[in-house]
């Protein structure tokens, strides 16, 4: 019996340490017969305990664990300010800081303090927590490990993946091996050849075994209580993909900080970019009715970033796991929200869920291609099998992606006729209604004033308060391949790039802000006799001012030839 008593205690430290100990000794049962004894005592006094709680509040680790390291880093030696700097020239990160912080170093509770008064169902599914790394520092990698074993119930961590996408890097040979022994639940798969990220992942699930799938890359630190509010949509609902919050973790610095993504949810544009887009009006209606604690409640995104997300494992399969053609980085993300949604699933943002990412400032590796060209291709790849009639639409912003030879779709088609899902417009009329279709809109493509200038976003409507530029035309006329001339006019009044609307508040520029859908500042009326856009507020009309270089906003006048907009594209 007391053996019995020492294994759990030795148990339950264990788990207190997220895992974070050297293998335990394994310890005999000498008596099969005392055991069954004391078996039976324990259920009669079973009978008496109160019943174990059914929710309980999410895992905040907070024992103190001794700092683990690199084996092979001497940090006594002097600290090699050149070494580090060349080191993040080579790694777009610094490794060599890296390399010398502890693997298991705390991250702080940054959640909303509503995050910590919910409560979650105890019983939740465990997750394979899946890493994929090409090339990554060893470092980096043990401390996404580590810090998933370090804040998570160990009940909940059914295994964590390192599959390998067949790097070249020596210390991701033998040292990674030796640094995860310790750790029965760190279990390393090795790809025979490199297959980019996206394959990868997509071989990495077939070896996973954990009820669900959670996908985190390589240079990620989970904070407290992340785990359980990812989990528990999917235990009530199979068909639920979740994302946690990001948070930044410093690339030179890796100081950690808190990002305000709660405050948004993921979009989607024309450029089938995934963007961050302030939470509408609808969906906060939605989570306060549902919600307790509306502010921190989950919010149903669009799209999501990629990279971080968790997944019924046997659901991933169903849905068709990801495009086995696609290269090495880029669109999957927005090509696997697409599906969920259009194939029955649902995607929702967890924002009491919060991980840190190392947002590095390029890639530190090759896209086994040029890397537009790849991108590319796993855009139109998709695009083809998921936009049905918006598919031209696209085409029209992006006319040289139409010829782009990208292989063979029969695969990706089948499978989309056989989970019979709805159509591209259902998904953005249900989903992200944000996005104008082409039937919503008035004008499209190049607005050209009666002078042949063009308004032009030079990539301006990405940001708030970005200015719209007047500039030349697509001289070759017709096909308009820089995408920052693509403008939209909408029947409800709306002049937008292709991310955010025209909004002059009081001033007289055009700038880009956050679509409001009340009309005033934001709302202008296409006169097709006269060729004006008229705002609604003021009653000015759009200028494209020719020595300022601007779109501007004048008074009305008769004839005025820069007042005069024809649309590439008229509906
Ligand atoms: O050939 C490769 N094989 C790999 O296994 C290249 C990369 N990888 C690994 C890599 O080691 C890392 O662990 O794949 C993972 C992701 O690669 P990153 O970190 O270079 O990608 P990213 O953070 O720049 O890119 C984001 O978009 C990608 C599009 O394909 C993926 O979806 C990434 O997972 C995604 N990252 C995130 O969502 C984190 C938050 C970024 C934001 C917003
Ligand atoms: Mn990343």
């Amino acid at each position: 019996y007391q053996e019995i008593q020492e294994k759990k205690a030795q148990e339950e430290m264990l788990q207190n340490l997220g895992g974070l100990q050297p293998p335990k000794k394994e310890i005999a049962l000498v008596n099969q017969n005392a055991l069954n004894v004391e078996k039976d005592r324990l259920k009669e006094v079973d009978e008496v305990v109160p019943a174990e709680p059914e929710y309980v509040h999410a895992f905040t680790g907070k024992t103190k664990l001794p700092p683990v390291y690199l084996d092979f880093v001497d940090r006594n030696q002097p600290w090699d300010k050149t070494l580090e700097e060349s080191l993040k020239k080579d790694w777009k990160m610094n490794k060599y800081l890296s390399d010398r912080t502890a693997l298991n170093r705390d991250t702080a509770d940054g959640r909303h303090p509503t995050c910590s008064e919910r409560l979650f169902l105890k019983n939740l599914p465990a997750a394979s927590v899946v890493l994929v790394f090409y090339n990554e520092a060893l470092s980096v990698i043990l401390r996404t490990a580590f810090t998933v074993l370090k804040e998570s119930a160990p009940r909940l961590i059914h295994e964590i993946l390192l599959y390998d996408d067949c790097s070249t890097n020596d210390e991701l040979k033998a040292p990674l091996e030796r640094h995860i022994a310790p750790y029965p639940k760190i279990r390393l798969v090795r790809a025979p050849e490199r297959g980019g990220l996206v394959r990868a992942r997509l071989y990495s699930s077939r070896e996973a075994r954990g009820e669900v799938l959670l996908f985190l890359d390589a240079h990620c630190e989970p904070t407290p209580g992340w785990l359980e509010p990812l989990l528990e949509p999917i235990a009530k609902d199979r068909t639920a993909v979740t994302m946690p919050s990001l948070d930044v973790i410093n690339w030179e610095t890796l100081e950690y900080s808190g990002a305000d993504t709660i405050w948004v949810i993921g979009g989607v544009n024309w450029l089938m970019n995934m963007l961050w887009a302030p939470i509408p009006k609808r969906e906060k209606e939605r989570r306060q009715k549902e919600d307790p604690y509306p502010i921190t409640a989950n919010l149903r995104t669009a799209s999501m970033a990629g990279g971080l997300f968790a997944m019924n494992r046997e659901y991933f399969k169903e849905l068709g796991e990801y495009d086995e053609g696609m290269g090495v980085w880029g669109g999957e993300n927005m090509e696997l929200s697409f599906r969920v949604w259009m194939c029955g699933g649902s995607m929702h943002f967890v924002p009491c869920s919060k991980v840190g990412h190392i947002f590095r400032p390029s890639h530190p590796y090759d896209f086994m291609g040029n890397n537009g060209d790849v991108v590319s291709k796993n855009y139109i790849r998709t695009a083809r099998v998921w936009f049905d009639e918006e598919l031209d639409f696209f085409f029209k912003i992006r006319p040289h992606f139409a010829d782009v030879d990208v292989g063979d779709l029969s695969e990706r088609k089948a499978l989309r006729e056989r989970l019979n899902c709805k159509s591209y417009a259902w998904f953005i009329k249900n989903v992200y209604p944000e996005l104008p279709l082409q039937r919503d809109l008035v004008g499209a493509g190049e607005f050209k004033t009666g002078e042949g200038r063009c308004m032009d976003t030079r990539g301006g409507d990405l940001r708030q308060g970005g200015v719209l530029f007047l500039g030349s035309c697509n001289e070759s006329g017709g096909r308009n391949s820089n995408s920052n001339r693509f403008m939209m006019l909408t029947k409800d009044n709306k002049l937008m790039g292709l991310n955010f609307c025209c909004d002059s508040g009081f001033s007289e520029e055009l700038q880009f802000h956050i679509c409001h859908d009340q009309g005033g500042a934001q709302g202008f009326k296409y006169d097709p006799a006269t060729k004006k856009i008229v705002q609604d507020y003021g009653k000015r009309c759009v200028t494209g001012d020719a020595s300022k270089g601007k779109v501007v906003m004048t008074e009305c006048r008769d004839g005025d030839k820069s007042q005069q907009w024809d649309f590439e594209y008229k509906y």
